[in-house]
């Protein structure tokens, strides 16, 4: 490789069909962008960004809606050598100060309708607050029609931070997870070579593109395969039933899934066209499995991942893709399963998953000890995640060792929500637990115990979403006299867990 293919945006140009004029991307209002559009329109992205000082190496953070020009800014971004940095769009003006203190970006992009979160921003000290669509002062799209649509890529080694992730974590505080060109560009060429991609498909996009799933899975699979992606705003169960005959792969978290199989003209003849459904981000459940194949024919290829390891196992394209596991370790990961303090165990045995490998980052952002502490001094990086691995070498994740709900796959850290009940004056004690549901998988519940009183439950899920994303908020916050404890004052979850299983199920 020379020096300039170890930007991640050169990787992906290589990729690009020879008729720069094939279709790209394909909005939902049938808007169609050529490759060559991505060429120009990311250079005119690069160079906006540059002329508001952005060098390499400095944080371009935004937080906007999923859209054709959202893709050119995060291309102009690694084009510049900056270092992009998503966030969740439901994410609150409280949190997104926290990551824009943290991270001290050159530049933040908001959406322009989010009066509050560019007050924030500018209140933080970013030195140049822009809008991602060509309303008002401070406009990046004015910015970018201005710009010239050539650059030249800045040169970056495979070391070099391509993105920044938050990801919360137990303790409630978020870390960022730096990602290098190599970790980005290693993962997506296994792949999508590991997934058979081949000349002439099409990926319908439905992921949110500032987590991990929708940015460095998917995205970058159609990007290597010079191809075309159907690229939806949002999962819109309808708008995905309508596409998916004109598409041959979906990618998707397993309330996807089961949305999906909620719609009675979900099924063969709306999936003829369809080479590959891969699953992720959350345990998908047997059920929703066996009822895929049952109606559609296609069996779910569940794949296990992280933000700080990109993808990791797989279930295989030619083989047995069983249902409950994610498959073998990818080609070029290693993967062990030990004990909390490091021991590795038998095969067959259920402990803590340790991962190594070209995909796992490069560490949190100005947090060495936090890194530290997440990483074996042989190299492994610790996820957190109980598993067995089986006599085939398959992965089952079977549990956490780290206390985190998913929903509907986003990860909610119970910490978080209970540091947050607990700053209310009507709130005496808070335990947050995930228990089973429908949607989303997991539901976030809170238990709480009253300062004095009762608790009114509308107005503390009300005040919460003031301050946390909503998909964080408890759907339910559920009143006791006393949280159970053992003798050594831990909450006991799993009695809880136990207690409200049924909440959420009929
Ligand atoms: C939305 N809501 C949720 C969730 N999403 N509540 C709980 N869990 C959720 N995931 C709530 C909102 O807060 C709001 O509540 C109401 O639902 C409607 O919001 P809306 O945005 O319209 O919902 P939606 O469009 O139906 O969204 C559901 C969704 C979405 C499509 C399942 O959550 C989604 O796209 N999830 C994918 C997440 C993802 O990409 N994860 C990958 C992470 P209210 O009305 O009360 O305000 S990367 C990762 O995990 C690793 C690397 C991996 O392995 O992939
Ligand atoms: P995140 O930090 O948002 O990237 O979430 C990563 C976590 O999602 C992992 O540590 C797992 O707990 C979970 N996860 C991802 N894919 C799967 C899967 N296929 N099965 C079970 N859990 C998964």
């Amino acid at each position: 490789m020379t020096d300039r293919s170890q930007n991640l945006y050169s990787l992906f140009e290589s990729r690009f069909p020879k008729d720069r004029n094939d279709v790209a991307l394909e909005t939902e209002s049938g808007a169609t962008y050529s490759f060559a559009d991505l060429q120009a329109q990311s250079a005119r992205m690069a160079n906006a960004l540059v002329s508001f000082g952005v060098a390499p190496g400095d944080r371009v953070a935004v937080q906007a809606p999923k859209s054709a020009a959202a893709l050119f800014l995060y291309l102009g971004c690694l084009r510049a050598g900056a270092i992009f940095l998503p966030m969740n769009t439901a994410y609150t003006p409280k949190e997104v100060d926290y990551l824009l203190r943290d991270a001290e970006p050159a530049v933040f992009v908001a959406d322009p309708q989010n009066q509050a979160v560019i007050d924030v921003a500018k209140a933080a000290g970013v030195n140049h607050v822009l809008t991602a669509d060509a309303a008002g002062a401070g406009s990046l799209a004015d910015a970018a029609t201005a710009a010239s649509d050539a650059f030249e890529t800045v040169v970056r080694t495979g070391d070099d931070i391509a993105a920044i992730l938050y990801t919360s974590g137990t303790t409630g505080q978020p870390k960022g997870a730096m990602l290098s060109h190599d970790n980005l560009a290693s993962n997506a060429l296994t792949l999508h070579k590991a997934w058979g991609f081949v000349p002439g498909d099409v990926l319908l996009h439905s992921l949110p593109i500032f987590h991990a799933h929708g940015l460095f899975v998917a995205l970058p699979c159609a990007l290597l395969n010079g191809t075309k992606q159907i690229f939806l705003a949002g999962f819109d169960v309808r708008q995905v039933v309508e596409r998916l005959p004109r598409a041959t792969v979906f990618m998707g978290v397993p309330t996807h899934y089961v949305r999906l199989l909620g719609e009675a003209d979900f099924d063969k003849t709306c999936t003829a066209n369809m080479r590959l459904f891969v699953s992720g981000s959350a345990p998908l459940m047997e059920e929703t499995f066996r009822e895929f194949e049952k109606r559609t024919g296609h069996t779910i290829l569940e794949r296990y991942g992280m933000t700080e390891t990109v993808m990791n196992a797989s279930n295989p394209y030619d083989g047995a893709r069983v249902p409950g596991s994610v498959g073998p370790p990818l080609p070029g990961v290693s993967v062990r399963v030990c004990t909390e303090d490091g021991q590795e165990l038998p095969q067959g045995d259920t402990g803590v998953l340790e991962v190594k490998g070209p995909n796992v980052f490069k560490g949190y952002w100005r947090n060495p000890e936090k890194t530290a502490s997440e990483f074996r001094d042989d190299g492994f990086f610790i996820t957190g995640d109980l598993s067995r691995i089986d006599e085939n070498g398959y992965v089952h994740i079977v549990g956490r060792a780290k206390d985190l709900i998913i929903s509907g796959g986003y990860n909610v850290y119970p910490k978080e929500v209970e540091t947050a009940l607990l700053e209310l004056p009507a709130i005496r004690d808070a335990a947050v637990i995930g228990v089973p549901h429908a949607d989303f998988g997991e539901g976030v519940t809170a238990v709480v115990v009253a300062e004095s009183g009762h608790v009114d439950e509308v107005g503390v899920i009300a005040t919460l979403k003031q301050g946390l994303a909503s998909y964080k908020v408890p759907k339910r916050v559920i009143e006791v006299s006393e949280i159970p404890r053992n003798t050594m004052g831990k909450v006991q979850k799993n009695a809880l867990r136990e207690t409200y299983k049924d909440l959420y199920t009929p």
